[in-house]
């Protein structure tokens, strides 16, 4: 399932699957993509369980894109780009306000696309940060300019008490296992410009068919 907990997290790991999210053509290859959210919630689970709201919803949506691409539907979702165009071919999605396409995989992937600008910010900040930096503001600051938009206050409350929490810094380069700081700094200098390359790609797509404000 998607929840497996398999041993140790390496952040590595995840950065290998970003490398292969996009195809020749610059496509984002979904099986990838999901793969990649996959290691991030591996990531966040071992930080306890005071964010298992937050990994219990990214999960639920993983769990929905997987589906599909188990259906005998599947070869529309080879990637985002089939995805998109198949469901509004379709009808598959609700576009105005939400109706008998809930959960669309264009739709899912949208909530997963707005957390992935948080990352990329979030990544950056803790790349160029120094020794006595604090996570929380660094997830906080990367958070407030970026997903909180799209969450409702008590939402926004969740969030920021659970980034109390977060280890100092240290600690976290510990958990994301890579090796001393000086590395962990190093493929985060690698992450960023891959995730943002996924992410600008994914933005575009979606405000090229208006569908950047999918219920
Ligand atoms: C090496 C660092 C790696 C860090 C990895 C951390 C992975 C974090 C994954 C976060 C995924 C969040 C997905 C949220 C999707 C969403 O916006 N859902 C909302 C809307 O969905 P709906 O179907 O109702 O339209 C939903 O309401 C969400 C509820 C849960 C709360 C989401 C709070 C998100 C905070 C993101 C920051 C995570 C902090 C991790 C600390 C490292």
């Amino acid at each position: 399932s998607v929840a497996s907990d398999d041993p140790k997290f390496c952040f590595e790991e995840v950065l290998s699957t970003f490398k292969v999210c996009l195809s020749e053509d610059k496509a984002v290859i979904l099986e990838n993509y999901v793969s990649g959210w996959r290691g991030l919630i591996k990531f966040l689970n071992s930080l306890g369980s005071v964010f298992s709201f937050i990994s219990k919803d990214a999960i639920n949506k993983i769990q929905i894109l997987v589906n599909l691409l188990k259906e005998d539907t599947h070869s529309h979702y080879m990637t985002v780009q089939s995805m998109v165009r198949y469901e509004l071919d379709n009808s598959l999605v609700d576009i105005d306000k939400r109706g008998s396409h809930p959960e669309s995989g264009t739709r899912t992937l949208l909530r997963l696309h707005r957390a992935l600008r948080w990352l990329e910010l979030f990544l950056e900040r803790l790349r160029i940060s120094s020794e006595d930096s604090k996570t929380s503001v660094m997830c906080a600051d990367a958070y407030n300019e970026s997903l909180a938009h799209y969450h409702p206050w008590v939402v926004r409350k969740a969030a920021g008490l659970a980034f109390c929490v977060l280890p100092g810094r240290p600690a976290f380069f510990e958990v994301m296992n890579v090796g001393p700081p000086e590395k962990v700094v190093a493929v985060l200098g690698e992450a960023v410009p891959l995730i943002s390359e996924v992410y600008q790609i994914t933005e575009e797509l979606y405000a090229k068919n208006n569908l950047l404000n999918l219920p």
